[in-house]
């Protein structure tokens, strides 16, 4: 499965993903050791220029085809009231999704109304929804070290306004660190999206909705 998802063909690591559903594999271990164990090697490769946007594109697209076979898993939550909600986005200027869309479809099978503004998120969006939706959470993404800085315009954004200063900001994406996120000044940071979820768990007891 990893090569096929290095190689881009969606349709194989599509076939493969349900061929190891099947097997009764564990959904965790065809994410962690299928899916995202061959899309570490496109993005080593990516860095030393042994593969070029094209065929990380591609690589994403048969990524995904997988993940679509394993989100009514991840998805499916064992009803019930509602975790609470949380607004997810990938900040602005950067167009990675694969993450967020992880942490969302994870979110959603904790419980959690994930609402998901997907990429180049700008900071009026963020604050829009979060007003809109009554959210708890604000989760960002971010996955180029150019596009981090922005998480810091939106949560001093937050600060400014009375009544979206208790919303609890959670951030995460390859290059953020929890010092990274201390720094900023976020309320919480999650190295992968298991974490962001048991990180949703703790937080949102503590998180003020916003107010419309
Ligand atoms: Co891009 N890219 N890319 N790329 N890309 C990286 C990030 C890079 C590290 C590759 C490399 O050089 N090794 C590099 C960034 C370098 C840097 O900033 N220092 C890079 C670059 C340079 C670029 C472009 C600038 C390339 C160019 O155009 N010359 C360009 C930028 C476009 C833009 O955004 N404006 C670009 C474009 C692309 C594609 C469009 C081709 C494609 C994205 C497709 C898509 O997402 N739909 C792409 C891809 C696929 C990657 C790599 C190879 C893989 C990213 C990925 O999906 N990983 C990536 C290499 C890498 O990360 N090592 C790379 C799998 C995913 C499951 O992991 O997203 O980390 P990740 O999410 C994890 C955790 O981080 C965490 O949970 C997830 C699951 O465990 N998490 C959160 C994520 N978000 C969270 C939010 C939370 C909590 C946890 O909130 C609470």
């Amino acid at each position: 499965m990893n090569q096929f998802l290095y190689e881009g063909k969606a349709p194989n690591v599509k076939e493969m993903t349900e061929q190891a559903l099947e097997a009764g594999r564990d959904v965790d271990e065809i994410l962690q050791d299928g899916l995202i164990a061959g899309m570490s090697v496109v993005g080593e490769d990516f860095k030393y220029n042994r593969l070029y946007v094209p065929q990380v594109l591609i690589a994403a697209r048969a990524m995904k085809a997988g993940m679509a076979v394993l989100k009514p898993l991840l998805t499916k939550s064992g009803g019930g009231r509602s975790a609470g909600t949380v607004v997810m986005g990938t900040v602005k200027g950067d167009l990675h999704d694969i993450g967020k869309n992880l942490v969302c479809m994870m979110g959603e099978g904790a419980g959690f109304e994930m609402v998901d503004l997907g990429v180049d998120t700008k900071v009026e969006t963020f604050m829009e929804a979060a007003r809109e939706h009554r959210a708890g959470i604000v989760g960002m993404s971010a996955l180029l070290t150019t596009t981090m800085p922005y998480m810091k315009v939106v949560i001093n954004a937050f600060q400014e306004e009375e009544d979206l200063r208790d919303v609890v900001i959670c951030v995460g994406g390859a290059p953020v660190s929890e010092m990274f996120a201390e720094e900023i000044g976020a309320d919480g940071y999650a190295a992968d999206a298991s974490s962001a979820i048991e990180l949703f768990q703790k937080m949102y007891p503590v998180a003020t909705t916003a107010s419309v």
